[in-house]
């Protein structure tokens, strides 16, 4: 078992926990909302130590190019401003939480927290060295947000006790690709 303990340079991202990833969403992730108390320990746990958090959400225009409806692969979901698009009930994020948009370009997908956004610039400014990844989708934007970490030189950690994918198969290559890329699975009880 590994042991780690918070430093100054740790950053929290919860990627995605939307109430359409959630159970009676348009795009229901398995465990969604069975993860949102241990998502809410670890906020709790970065908050305590003064360290950031920041929280990506899906952020679909109508129009969007992922849609069924416009030749994509997605049922509609995550529309801006739509309650689907909310975060999941009982998630407790802090007044201060960094919120990431994302897919807000009607022609560009974007699985990555990174893509399209501020995020990397957010946490250079503060000197965060260290990604602690959680939320979903496992297999699409929670993989993509931590290889686009790893791309970025930030080293990457996923809490393996707060993702949930899409399709176990699909969900089991990603873990296999982001261990190869140099990531790391670690759960709760070996943060100090
Ligand atoms: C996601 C499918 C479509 C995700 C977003 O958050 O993983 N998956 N849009
Ligand atoms: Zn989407």
């Amino acid at each position: 078992m590994a042991r780690l303990r918070l430093t100054p340079f740790d950053a929290l991202i919860v990627v995605d926990m939307q109430k359409d990833f959630s159970s009676g969403g348009s795009l229901p992730v398995k465990g969604a909302e069975e993860i949102v108390p241990v998502i809410n320990s670890y906020v709790s746990l970065f908050r305590e130590k003064g360290l950031p958090i920041f929280a990506t959400r899906d952020w679909h225009p109508e129009n969007h190019v992922s849609f069924k409806d416009n030749g994509g692969i997605w049922p509609r979901h995550c529309v801006q401003w739509s309650r689907g698009a909310e975060f999941i009930d009982g998630l407790e994020l802090p007044p201060d939480t960094f919120i990431i948009n994302k897919g807000d370009k009607p022609e560009l997908e974007a699985y990555s927290g990174f893509q399209g956004t501020l995020l990397d610039s957010l946490l250079r400014e503060r000197g965060v060295k260290r990604l602690f990844v959680c939320g979903v989708a496992t297999d699409y934007c929670v993989k993509n947000t931590a290889l686009g970490g790893l791309n970025l030189g930030y080293q990457v950690f996923v809490f393996s006790d707060a993702v949930r994918g899409v399709s176990p198969e699909t969900t089991e290559r990603a873990e296999e690709e982001l261990l190869e890329r140099g990531a790391l699975f670690i759960e709760k009880e070996e943060l100090l």
